[in-house]
C-alpha cells in the first residue's frame, strides 16, 4: 500500500478547541489515520499550532506576556487536550518553528524568482496614538456592506465579507480605541494568483466527483468569481520577517506560512531522527504518496486556491492534496460556542465529563458532512444510552455472563454450526465490506450507521438462537453460539478501533488479545471460528455507563444549553 500523508488544519494557538473544531478536522483525521494504519499503510499524520498573526499578538498583550511565551503556553495546552482525545498525530508541531521559516523562505524565493510575486504600494491604516500600522483585526469599524458596527479589518463576522482595513467606516484602533486614524502608503508583496488561475482551474476540474461536493464547489465558486492578487505581507512584528530588500520590517501574512506549516512541521518531525526520516520523501518526491487534508469549510478556499497556487508557482514538484475532506459546522443547541461566556462544550471540559470515546463516537456518528449538525445533551445522552449501552455494551455483557454461567470464563469449543451461523456470516461479510468501503471513502456518518448495524447483528443472532434455552437440550450447539458471540466481540473491537481506541483495547483485553498491528479482513466463516477453544477470558465490568435524565438537565444548565 502507498504512503499516506494526512494533515489536519492547524488550530489557531489562541483559541481553545470546542466540539465543532474537534469534529471539523481533528477527530476525522485521527479516525482516518488509525484506519489506514490498521490496514497496513505507512501513515504520516501531521498537525500543530498556527501561531502567527494579529490575534496572537493581541491576546499576548492582553495577558501581559511576550508573544513567544504566550504561544509556547498555548501550544502545550492544545497538545495536552488532543492527547486526552487520543489523537494519534505522528507529530504535533508549530507554524512558528525554524523549520517552517526555512521552508517558507524557500517557497517564497522560488515564487519570486518565477515572477509570481509583485510589489505594490498600498494604503494601510496607521494609528499615530499606537505608533504603528493596524492590519487585519487591529482595526474595528462599521462594515461598508451590511452596516455592522463591530466589523474587523479583515472580515465582517456579521455578513462574512472579506474586508480590507481601509474599507471600514469610522475605523478605530482595537489596541487603544483611538479614533485618530491615518491612511498611509506603504509597500507590500502580492501573490499573483491570476497568473496561476488557468492551471488551478484545470487541476480543480480533475477533482470533480472525487472530492466531497463542499470542497469542489467552494473552489469552483472562487474560480468563477475570478482570482485577485493576494497580499502576503503584513505590518506586524510577530511572524517571519520578509526576506526582501526594503521590506524587512514586515512579516508574512499568517495564511501564507500556516499551510506551509504542514511541510515545516514534517521537517520538525524529520529533524528529530534525521537518519531515519526524510521530509522530502513525503513532500518533494511524491509519486508514492497519497495526501489527504481535513478542515472546516471556512478553511477550504485557502487549501484549494491559495496554498495549491503557492506550491504550484514554485515550479518544484511539491505534493499537492489528493483528497480534501471538508466539514460543515457543528452548532451548539444553546447558541454560539463561547469560552468567555461559558457557553457550549470546549474540548477540555468535555473530557472532565465523559470518556474520550463517548465524544469520539457521538461526533463521528453525527459529523456535519453534508450539512451543519447540532449538538444537544439530550441527543448525546440518547445516542450513548442506545448505541453504546443498549446495543454494543449489552451484547458484550450478556455474552460474557451467559458463557461464564454455563461454561466458565473460557471460550467454549465450537460445536456443529447451523443455518443461523451461515446467515450471520453472510450478513456480516456484506456489512463489513460495506463498512470498509465507507471508511475508505471517508463517508463517516454512513460508516457509523453500518457499524451500528454490525453490532445489532450480534444481538439479533443471540435473540434468534436463544443459547439460554439451547444449553439445556444441546450443549454442543450452545457452545457454538457463545463461542461465535465471543468472536464477535473481537470483530467489533477491530472495527471500533479507529473510532473508540480505548474501548477497542478493553474489548480485546477481555479476550486476552492484543490489537493486531495490521488487520486483514477474512471471510467470517473462518474469522468467527479461529480462536482456540478453552482459552480463558476476563469477565469485565460494563464498558459504558448510561447518562441519566437528571445528569442531562445538570449539563444543560452548566454549559448554558438552557438559561438558568
Ligand atoms: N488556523 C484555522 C482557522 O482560522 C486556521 C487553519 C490553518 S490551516 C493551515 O479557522
Ligand atoms: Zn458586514
Amino acid at each position: 500500500m502507498k504512503k499516506q500523508l494526512i494533515t489536519s488544519a492547524l488550530p489557531c494557538v489562541n483559541g481553545l478547541p470546542h466540539l465543532g473544531h474537534m469534529v471539523g478536522c481533528f477527530l476525522p483525521s485521527d479516525v482516518y489515520a488509525r484506519w489506514l494504519r490498521q490496514k497496513g499503510a505507512e501513515v504520516l499524520y501531521i498537525c500543530g499550532t498556527d501561531e502567527h498573526g494579529t490575534t496572537s499578538e493581541i491576546a499576548a498583550a492582553k495577558e501581559g506576556v511576550s508573544v513567544e511565551d504566550y504561544c509556547q503556553t498555548y501550544h502545550d495546552l492544545h497538545a495536552k487536550i488532543y492527547k486526552g482525545f487520543n489523537l494519534s498525530f505522528d507529530y504535533f508541531g508549530r507554524s512558528s518553528s525554524d523549520q517552517n521559516k526555512e521552508i517558507t523562505y524557500r517557497i517564497f524565493h522560488a515564487l519570486d524568482a518565477n515572477g509570481f510575486i509583485k510589489e505594490k504600494t498600498t494604503q494601510q491604516v496607521y494609528s499615530p496614538d499606537d505608533g504603528r500600522y493596524l492590519p487585519d483585526s487591529y482595526v474595528i469599524g462599521t462594515c461598508p456592506y451590511c452596516g455592522y458596527d463591530r466589523a474587523k479589518g479583515d472580515q465582517c463576522e456579521n455578513c462574512t465579507k472579506v474586508l480590507d482595513p481601509v474599507d471600514l467606516i469610522n475605523p478605530k484602533s482595537a489596541l487603544s480605541g483611538s479614533t485618530h486614524i491615518e491612511i498611509r502608503e506603504t509597500k507590500h508583496l502580492f501573490l499573483e494568483l491570476p497568473k496561476l488561475e488557468k492551471e488551478l482551474e484545470e487541476w480543480i476540474e480533475t477533482k470533480k466527483g472525487i472530492w466531497p461536493d463542499i470542497a469542489y464547489s467552494i473552489a469552483k465558486k472562487w474560480l468563477k468569481e475570478g482570482l485577485q492578487e493576494r497580499s502576503i505581507t503584513r505590518d506586524l512584528k510577530w511572524g517571519f520577517s520578509v526576506p526582501k530588500e526594503g521590506l524587512e520590517d514586515k512579516v508574512f501574512y499568517v495564511w501564507f506560512d500556516a499551510p506551509i506549516g504542514y511541510i515545516g512541521i514534517t521537517k520538525q518531525w524529520a529533524d528529530e531522527q534525521p537518519t531515519e526520516r526524510s521530509w522530502e520523501d513525503w513532500w518533494l518526491k511524491p509519486e508514492d504518496v497519497t495526501y489527504t487534508e481535513f478542515m472546516g469549510k471556512d478553511n477550504i478556499p485557502f487549501h484549494t486556491i491559495s496554498f495549491p497556487a503557492t506550491l504550484c508557482g514554485t515550479r518544484e514538484n511539491w505534493k499537492q492534496v489528493d483528497f480534501l475532506k471538508g466539514m460543515n459546522y457543528l452548532n451548539f443547541a444553546g447558541g454560539k460556542f463561547s469560552k468567555s461566556a461559558h457557553r457550549g462544550i470546549f474540548a477540555d471540559d468535555a473530557l472532565t465529563e465523559f470518556p474520550a470515546d463517548y465524544w469520539r463516537y457521538w461526533l463521528i456518528a453525527n459529523a456535519p458532512e453534508t450539512g451543519d449538525s447540532m449538538f444537544s445533551f439530550e441527543h448525546f445522552a440518547t445516542t450513548i444510552n442506545k448505541d453504546l449501552n443498549d446495543v454494543l455494551g449489552n451484547f458484550i455483557n450478556r455474552v460474557l455472563k451467559m458463557t461464564t454461567h454455563h461454561f466458565g470464563a473460557v471460550i467454549p469449543a465450537m460445536g456443529p454450526t447451523t443455518a443461523h451461523e451461515t446467515e450471520l456470516y453472510q450478513t456480516l461479510d456484506t456489512l463489513v465490506q460495506n463498512y470498509i468501503h465507507l471508511m475508505d471513502r471517508l463517508e463517516l456518518r454512513k460508516a457509523m450507521s453500518t457499524l451500528r448495524e454490525i453490532w445489532v447483528s450480534g444481538n439479533n443472532y443471540i435473540a434468534k438462537t436463544e443459547p439460554w434455552k439451547v444449553v439445556k437440550t444441546d450443549p454442543a450447539y450452545a457452545g457454538t453460539i457463545l463461542a461465535t458471540a465471543l468472536h464477535l466481540i473481537r470483530l467489533f473491537a477491530e472495527l471500533n478501533r479507529p473510532i473508540m481506541p480505548e474501548t477497542a483495547d478493553k474489548m480485546l483485553a477481555i479476550l486476552n488479545l492484543k490489537p493486531e498491528p495490521v488487520w486483514t479482513v477474512k471471510p467470517m466463516s473462518s474469522y468467527l471460528t479461529e480462536l482456540p477453544a478453552h482459552s480463558s477470558f476476563n469477565p469485565s465490568d460494563p464498558l459504558f455507563q448510561k447518562i441519566s435524565p437528571e445528569r442531562v438537565q445538570e449539563l444543560k444548565l452548566k454549559y448554558k444549553e438552557v438559561e438558568a
